[in-house]
């Protein structure tokens, strides 16, 4: 190898490096906003964000709970009430990238009109109304792959080749969001850890990610303390660092560009001896 050749592989093995994002998961107590305590959930979740800022954290993703796996679904009105109160107040006291997890085309216009930097959506601007609302902004977008839907995807996930379904289904909404007049640019892929698949699937996501970035666009991994860590160590969802850490290294070895985390402290650590290891290869 020329020396020229391998000092361009060094610059662009340290460039996607240091250009790793972390994502840090904000989260918003499902009750909080319309009880009692909603002062103290608001200020708490504030706290937060100070910690993750301080931390390092790149990014805050809000989510307004109705994507997680088995949830069931929140009213328009009751995940706005929820999320846009947050966005605001962290945008006016803190100078931080905000996405918004959600899925409903009322909650995107809201987080764009309200400063949201990007839409983290589980079904991938599928629900109807949302290619619109994104295409009228500029907005970045998340585009996460799942089989079948929260309240029911774990049942029975099937797959003939798990990372070709995937890999087609991105190129299809991609497709979408580009005959919408969604620039291609704007777009990050995730292929949605936990989302319809076992733990012998995500495994064989995780140990083939790097095939994900063969489409061209940056790539998200959410694997923190997630079931393929807990089921696999026989671990409860608060012992699930070091696996959460392992995977998400692996991961950023094979390009992801954005890892969604809930320890960010820790995981920018182990970003930094990645890092340090990096200024050696060739
Ligand atoms: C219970 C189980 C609660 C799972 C929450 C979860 C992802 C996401 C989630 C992801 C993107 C969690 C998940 N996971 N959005 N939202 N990618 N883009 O662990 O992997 O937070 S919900």
């Amino acid at each position: 190898m020329s020396k020229t050749t391998q000092t361009n592989l060094i610059t662009s093995t340290q460039n996607q490096l240091n250009n790793v994002q972390v994502m840090g998961i904000l989260n918003v107590t499902p009750d909080s906003f319309s009880d009692g305590g909603q002062f103290t959930h608001f200020n708490s979740a504030l706290k937060q964000v100070d910690n993750m800022i301080n931390n390092g954290v790149d990014i805050i993703d809000i989510g307004g709970e109705s994507t997680r796996p088995g949830a069931v679904d929140v009213s328009v009105q009751d995940e706005i009430v929820r999320v846009i109160p947050l966005l605001k107040a962290i945008k006016s006291r803190f100078d931080i990238n905000v996405s918004i997890d959600t899925s409903k085309a009322e909650v995107i216009g809201e987080a764009i009109t309200y400063g949201a930097d990007m839409i983290n959506d589980v079904r991938a601007l599928q629900n109807k109304g949302c290619l619109e609302v994104v295409a009228q902004s500029d907005i970045a977008i998340c585009l996460m792959h799942m089989q079948g839907m929260p309240r029911t995807m774990q049942e029975n996930p099937e797959y003939n080749d798990i990372i070709d379904d995937i890999l087609e289904f991105f190129r299809q909404r991609i497709d979408c969001c580009e005959r919408s007049g969604i620039n291609k640019e704007r777009l990050v892929l995730d292929p949605g850890f936990g989302f319809g698949k076992t733990v012998a699937h995500n495994y064989e996501v995780l140990a083939k990610f790097a095939q994900f970035k063969t489409l061209g666009l940056p790539v998200l991994a959410g694997i923190s303390r997630k079931s393929m860590i807990g089921n696999l160590l026989n671990r409860d969802v608060n012992e699930r660092l070091a696996g959460s850490l392992a995977a998400a290294i692996v991961a950023v070895q094979q390009g992801a560009n954005i890892i969604r985390v809930h320890d960010v402290q820790e995981s920018v650590d182990a970003l930094n001896i990645l890092k340090a290891i990096a200024q050696y290869k060739i």
